[in-house]
């Protein structure tokens, strides 16, 4: 395991030390960006023959001083099952890339138009919108591209199984046509008119596809790649899934309470839109509840993995605490 551990007096009851140990999640997610953007950085660097603005742009949002949350997921669930880092390095890169193309094109004007994006400028208006799109474009197969290069063809090609289905029309892209109807459906009204469970519901299922999805994909991956059994699988399923979900709950209250400054994009755009979110649904209090919850149950999930699962179950918690 890679992440930093805080250190701790000697204590006689391993378990109960395993219990009380915990993570130094910051170090550990900077130690996760040490080890994945030299490797983001070749794979640009490997684009040689494509137009240098292209290439210059993919670039400039890959390696965009994001969180990293998506390899620290796959890396951590591959260390969780006793895995090799090397060999969970691809698809950590290509989780990151995936994400990092729907940024780009869920900031372009014809989806939520921003111009903010990781504390910077957007792809679109750091370069221009057809540069942004092509940037986008080529994230994808070059996704695809790292996990066949580095995986043996096996691997690989369940690999790209599960990160297809993550990015598909059934998980990210549906989930942000869902999200963009809802949002026309909420500026007509006719959603007003929905019962709030079923507004509840509709919201769970555009967050399991829009966000959970991707998320899960790197649970799998690390997996896959780690070799794990069907019960370590299964717990990184389940972490996953409820991680996936307490991450958007907390996106939706930084959105409601954050500021610009700390959360390095624009704040309070979900109210702005009347978009139906977590806090507008089922208010703050509620909201936070649900995410801790979530989190714990989370935690709950990586018991299996003993003290290697410290890091998921660190960040769980951390992803409902944040204020970025
Ligand atoms: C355009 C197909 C397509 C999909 C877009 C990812 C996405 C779907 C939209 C981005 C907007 C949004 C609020 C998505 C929910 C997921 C989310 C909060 C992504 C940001 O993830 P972080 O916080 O970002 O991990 P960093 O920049 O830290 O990597």
């Amino acid at each position: 395991m890679q992440g930093r551990m805080l250190q701790r007096p000697a204590e006689s009851d391993p378990a109960a030390h395993a219990a009380r140990e915990s993570v130094d999640i910051a170090a550990a997610i900077a130690d996760v960006r040490q080890f994945i953007d030299p490797l983001l950085e070749e794979a640009v660097n490997g684009l040689c023959h494509a137009p240098e603005r292209l290439r210059e742009s993919i670039r400039y949002a890959l390696l965009a001083p994001g969180k990293r949350l998506r390899p620290a997921l796959a890396l951590w669930a591959s260390d969780a099952c006793g895995g090799d880092r090397q060999a969970a390095a691809a698809g950590a890169m290509a989780v990151e890339m995936i994400h990092a193309y729907s940024l780009v094109h869920d900031d372009l004007p014809a989806m939520d138009d921003d111009d903010l994006r990781r504390g910077r400028p957007t792809c679109h208006r750091a370069f221009d919108e057809a540069t942004a799109i092509l940037c986008g474009d080529a994230l994808q197969p070059l996704a695809f591209e790292t996990l066949v290069r580095h995986l043996p063809p096996d691997t690989a090609g369940r690999a790209c199984g599960i990160l297809a289905a993550a990015a598909g029309a059934e998980a990210l892209v549906g989930g942000q046509a869902e999200d963009l109807a809802a949002e026309q459906a909420t500026a007509e009204t006719d959603a007003a008119n929905a019962s709030p469970e079923s507004q509840l519901a509709r919201l769970e299922q555009i967050h399991r596809c829009k966000t959970g999805a991707l998320f899960l994909a790197c649970l799998r991956l690390g997996g896959l790649t780690a070799g794990a059994s069907a019960e370590q699988f299964q717990a990184l399923e389940t972490y996953g899934e409820a991680f996936g979900l307490a991450f958007q709950i907390a996106d939706d209250l930084l959105d409601a309470e954050g500021t610009e400054e700390t959360v390095g994009k624009r704040v309070g755009k979900d109210a702005a839109r009347g978009k139906l979110t977590f806090p507008s649904l089922v208010g703050i209090d509620a909201s936070r509840s649900r995410a801790y919850a979530l989190a714990a149950e989370a935690e709950h999930a990586c018991q299996i993995f003993g003290t290697r699962g410290k890091p998921l179950a660190t960040l769980a918690n951390w992803i409902v605490h944040r204020n970025h």
